[in-house]
């Protein structure tokens, strides 16, 4: 939203020393930084004027596109009204209707909305959720967490603990007490190349009922996992898979958390992968598409069991020790609410399953290109996974990351994947454009 293209500078005019950026290689950037200071629809533009194609919605977040006037509008207007409104014991009219809005979209009997600021905090306060859940109940025992190997649910302690990806966790100690791990579900031998959701693999959802024998199911509390794993790599989950862990999670009394951080809003053609999978989890974590990226927030949605549970004792008591001084934000509420009448309006959720078809193709169509090991999709979700280089693990993608940009087209690289997630304002000429610009730039990458 920059009104001054061109003013943050050429980077050689900004001290770039002060800023410790995050999940960043922060000398290597300050030698060769790469700027946008503009974005407008499908595109970002450098302070140098470049019209970069965003291929990945910011991070898996820009769901309406960027700077959407709608929401731009929204929250100015919101600015200009109510900036701030404590979130403890006072409330302001349309965070409620923004609960009522994001529960009306979940699947049936998920009705309760608890909002914070990020992904991270979405799934610390889902942990905690599930923890005091099973207390109140009676069954204070279960203290035990169960996530997946290669999950990602943010940086917090919680979701560093539950999560599996060893760069995160390995310099943070002993993080939570009581983790265990289900195994990843990703099997190039049996599912390279599949379409949509892989066919083998539902049996890996049996790793719990391991779990439970192992550590007995009444100290088990939760089980946590993302519905398709993002950030990880894009790991569809196999067919039937979802499915049985929620058979083993009934059968045994665990409380079933689905991340849908990236997945929700949208990105599988339903508001939520639960309905597109067809499972309904315990509660939803969520962030990132809420507001279309627009302004910070997250938010868990839990089942009318789990609230009702929290909504015993004396009525004048605080019910759940947990919130953010900016829990129900003013600002993010309004582009909460402007990103789903924009959703709607616009009917995206709908032009994400049309276009799934098309995407699908469009991924596909790079089987046989130079190192490429694998393609997989989903909704408008797209990933490339590429051969690593002998004992250079990340160079490849990287070098791809670095070849596109330079064509003009933003991509995501996690390990020796491409990870595709645009906008689903997206047409199909700028489907084309990011899969041919990944073709040529494969190609002369070597
Ligand atoms: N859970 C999931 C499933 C996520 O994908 C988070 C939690 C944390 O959200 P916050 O808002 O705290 O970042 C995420 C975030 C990537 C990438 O490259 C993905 C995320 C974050 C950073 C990078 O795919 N997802
Ligand atoms: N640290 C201090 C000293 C605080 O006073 C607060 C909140 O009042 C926090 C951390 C937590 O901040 P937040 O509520 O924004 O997560």
């Amino acid at each position: 939203m920059s009104s001054n293209p061109g003013a943050a500078g050429s980077a050689a005019e900004l001290n770039l020393d002060a800023y410790w950026m995050p999940f960043t290689g922060n000398r290597a950037f300050k030698k060769s930084p790469r700027m946008i200071d503009r974005a407008e629809g499908m595109y970002f533009y450098t302070p140098d004027g470049r019209k970069v194609l965003d291929a990945i919605a910011g991070l898996w977040c820009v769901n309406a596109g960027h700077c959407h006037p709608a929401i731009v509008a929204a929250i100015q207007q919101q600015a200009a009204t109510l900036d701030y409104a404590t979130a403890f014991q006072i409330g302001h009219p349309k965070v409620f209707e923004l609960a009522e809005r994001v529960v009306g979209m979940a699947p049936e009997g998920v009705d309760h909305a608890f909002f914070v600021n990020s992904g991270s905090e979405a799934v610390d306060t889902a942990l905690k959720m599930a923890l005091a859940y099973q207390r109140l109940k009676g069954e204070g025992a279960r203290t035990r967490l169960i996530g997946r190997e290669r999950g990602y649910h943010g940086v917090g302690f919680g979701g560093i603990s539950v999560g599996g990806i060893v760069a995160n966790r390995k310099m943070f100690g002993a993080m939570l007490a009581g983790v265990d791990h289900l195994p990843h579900t990703h099997d190039l031998a049996h599912n390279a190349f599949s379409r949509g959701l892989p066919d083998w693999g539902a049996h890996l959802a049996d790793e719990l009922e391991r779990l439970v024998t192992l550590h007995d199911a009444s100290t088990i509390a939760a089980v946590i996992v993302e519905p398709i794993a993002g950030s990880t790599g894009v790991l569809m989950p196999p067919q039937g898979y979802l499915q049985r862990l929620r058979e083993i999670c009934d059968k045994h009394g665990i409380v079933l958390i689905f991340d849908e951080v990236i997945t929700g809003f949208g990105r599988t053609g339903e508001p939520f992968a639960a309905q597109s999978f067809g499972v309904t989890p315990d509660l939803i974590t969520c962030a990132k598409g809420l507001t279309s990226g627009a302004i910070p927030m997250g938010g868990v949605l839990a089942t009318k069991e789990i609230y009702d549970t929290f909504m015993t004792g004396p009525e004048n008591m605080i019910e759940f020790f947990h919130g953010y001084t900016y829990s129900g934000h003013p600002m993010a509420v309004a582009a909460g609410l402007a990103a789903l009448d924009v959703y709607a309006a616009e009917g995206l959720f709908q032009r994400v399953t049309e276009l799934a078809p098309v995407w699908e193709d469009a991924i596909h169509s790079l089987k046989g290109l130079p190192h490429v090991i694998d393609l997989r999709n989903y909704g408008l979700v797209g990933a490339v996974e590429l051969e690593p280089v002998p004992g250079a693990p990340m160079k490849r993608a990287m070098d791809v990351f670095a070849g596109c940009w330079e064509e003009g087209v933003l991509i995501r690289t996690t390990g020796d994947n491409i990870a595709l997630s645009p906008p689903f304002v997206i047409d199909e000429s700028q489907i084309a454009q990011i899969v041919d610009t990944i073709g040529r730039v494969l190609k002369k990458t070597a």
